[in-house]
């Protein structure tokens, strides 16, 4: 039967029948390429904003003036909401010592969030930052990694290659999946991300790059190379990764995790 493939690595199995009527199984493995490369995008670094480095950032959103972070690691997990331009947080939610935070989302007055091997998520008053429930995350989800919402479904990564995107009124439930690939290779690790007017920016854990991803199709259209300041920032731990995406407007703010400062990225 003809077989219609999505980009990624598609697993399949051919279905062999031979003359004498025996049946043979052959399983491979089909990598589906974008057709044309990922665009280098060009920018400027044109602010830099202070970051409390003691922050291992999981997930990174900005409204209005405020950012809204979500520190991950076991027993410093917090939730914390503060002005661009301070890092004393106005308000801090700390989670109980056994959860790890990773990526949150905006959706209306509530922030969504997901945790790394707990296999929940929470959501928060955005004011308060109270707790207000839990979901149970999805069981195809082995991992929560990061968070964003399109207008219309939440989208998680789970440390794969694929964007999950969730039903907003039930985020256990898996609506859609892509594959993210650019023109020669699939791109596995796929973290924090951030939805902004059309495209999902993420990045690529361990990798100092954040791609411009078509969330249609999953094809990565463009790359940011963030090299040079990944290497200004890390001190040499190769944890302190570019970890944190969030839109001032049209700019982007880039942080990483246990980063001193947050950078405003203008896109050219
Ligand atoms: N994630 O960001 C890839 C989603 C989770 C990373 C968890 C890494 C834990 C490493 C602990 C290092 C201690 C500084």
């Amino acid at each position: 039967d003809p077989k219609f493939f999505t980009l990624g690595d598609n697993d399949v199995t051919f279905i062999i029948k031979t003359k004498s009527g025996e049946t043979l199984n052959q399983d491979a493995t089909i990598n589906v390429f974008a057709k044309n490369p990922e665009q280098n995008i060009s920018y400027a670094i044109i602010a830099e904003y202070p970051h409390d480095p003691t922050n291992f950032v999981e997930g990174f959103l900005m409204e209005g003036n405020t950012v809204y972070e979500s520190a991950g690691l076991d027993g410093a997990s917090k939730l914390i909401k503060y002005t661009l331009g301070s890092s004393t947080p106005a308000i801090t939610e700390k989670q109980p010592a056994e959860i790890f935070s990773e990526g949150c989302a905006i959706v209306g007055d509530k922030i969504y969030q997901l945790t790394y091997k707990n296999k929940i998520g929470f959501v928060y008053d955005k004011n308060s930052l109270r707790k207000l429930s839990q979901f149970p995350l999805p069981n195809v989800i082995g991992e929560g990694w990061g968070l964003t919402y399109d207008g219309k479904n939440l989208v998680a990564t789970d440390g794969s290659k694929n964007l999950y995107f969730l039903d907003v009124n039930d985020p256990s439930k898996v609506v859609r999946t892509v594959a993210v690939a650019g023109h020669t290779e699939t791109y596995a690790n796929i973290n924090e991300l951030e939805y902004h007017n059309g495209f999902i920016y993420s990045n690529v854990w361990h990798q100092p790059i954040i791609l411009k991803i078509n969330p249609a199709t999953g094809e990565a259209v463009g790359k940011f190379d963030f090299t040079k300041l990944t290497k200004e920032n890390d001190q040499g731990n190769s944890e302190h990764v570019l970890n944190g995406i969030a839109f001032k407007g049209n700019n982007m703010l880039v942080t990483g995790k246990n980063w001193s400062k947050i950078y405003e990225v203008a896109i050219q």
